[in-house]
């Protein structure tokens, strides 16, 4: 997510993980013998599809009663529905794109351990029948949790695969009733500089702003996730409640949402607003779709590194095929 006109924004080596800054991390943790914590949890059950998915994983955060209790109530998938490598948890919660707390790949993980997301307040309102004020355990109360084994790409041409675990977007739709004036779906990220570093700094316009089509909100691929790997979300991936739009590109996927409102009008949200040449609305995944400084065609499989880029064809909605409806009537190379 790098802008055309800020010399600290063009893509550096540095910015792709090295693999001896993967094999110093490990070896730290196996020092510090953190690596066992999660493994030895015996509240994880893990399903065959996350076998060697959690090798390494380093973070087993402190998560609320209320949330381990539904995360241990969920549906668990039964099979890997991607036929897909899961990616590691270690480099899926350590190569992250969280500008709230800086612009580095590591800044994330490195500087979000203070952020409070428990008590955490989401307020839905706008053009809907049901506004209201929630504690995040009374707004996720209604729904079932569950596994979600997507692939996630962003537009930056590295891409994942990773078990998210929330609930149908659809539902909180179905809740809100929104009325018939009401076409779009705005979502804002918590905006608190004192434990966010980032938005003392003006990398991006702060508060984080994402939108989606009604009819785009309402298709059963988009997620509102609260966990993945089948533990709570660490706040670096978005904790504690994210969307995950996987036939989009990453930036459309906003992290640690406060704010879910009903618009008349599409947002100018915050990547649009920033560069609306390079990153649009819609920001379906299309391999035909050049960026204007990148192709689009091919994109990194994490982990990867310099030395051994993963390289995998990145295909039309990033292979979810059956969104495919909604965008029957528009032209995907002006619309992008
Ligand atoms: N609030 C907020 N949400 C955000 C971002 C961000 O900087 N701030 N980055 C986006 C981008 S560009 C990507 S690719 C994904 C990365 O999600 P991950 O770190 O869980 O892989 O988060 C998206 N959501
Ligand atoms: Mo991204």
């Amino acid at each position: 997510m790098l802008i055309m006109n800020r010399t600290s924004s063009d893509p550096k080596p540095s910015e792709i993980t090295s693999e001896s800054a993967y094999n110093s991390r490990r070896a730290f943790l196996k020092n510090a013998s953190l690596g066992s914590i999660a493994l030895g949890s015996g509240a994880l059950s893990l399903p065959a599809w996350a076998a060697g998915a959690y090798e390494s994983a380093s973070v087993d955060r402190s998560t609320p009663a209320w949330l381990a209790t539904k995360i241990a109530q969920r549906k668990v998938a039964s099979s890997n529905p991607t036929g897909e490598t899961i990616t590691p948890y270690e480099a899926a919660s350590t190569y992250n794109n969280f500008y709230e707390f800086g612009t580095g790949k590591s800044d994330p993980a490195n500087y979000s351990d203070d952020l409070v997301t428990d008590p955490w307040k989401v307020q839905v309102g706008g053009l809907c029948e049901n506004p209201g004020n929630y504690q995040l355990e009374d707004f996720i109360k209604p729904y079932k949790l569950e596994d979600r084994i997507y692939r996630f790409r962003c537009v930056e041409a590295w891409s994942m695969v990773v078990p998210w675990l929330g609930f149908e977007l659809a539902d909180i739709l179905r809740a809100a009733k929104p009325t018939s004036k009401a076409r779009f779906v705005k979502f804002t990220t918590l905006e608190r500089p004192s434990q966010m570093p980032g938005q003392k700094t003006a990398a991006l316009d702060w508060p984080y702003i994402e939108s989606l089509r009604l009819d785009e909100a309402r298709h059963p691929l988009a997620l509102m996730a609260v966990g993945m790997y089948g533990r709570s979300l660490p706040n670096q991936n978005g904790a504690p409640l994210r969307l995950i739009v996987p036939w989009k590109y990453g930036f459309k996927s906003i992290k640690s949402i406060v704010k879910i409102e009903f618009t008349n009008k599409a947002p100018i949200t915050t990547w649009l607003g920033l560069a609306p040449r390079e990153y649009g609305f819609y920001a379906n995944v299309n391999p035909a779709v050049s960026h204007p400084r990148w192709s689009q065609a091919r994109e990194r499989r994490l982990p990867n590194s310099l030395f051994s880029p993963n390289w995998v064809d990145t295909k039309l909605f990033n292979g979810y095929s059956e969104v495919a409806p909604l965008y029957k009537t528009m032209d995907l190379k002006k619309f992008f």
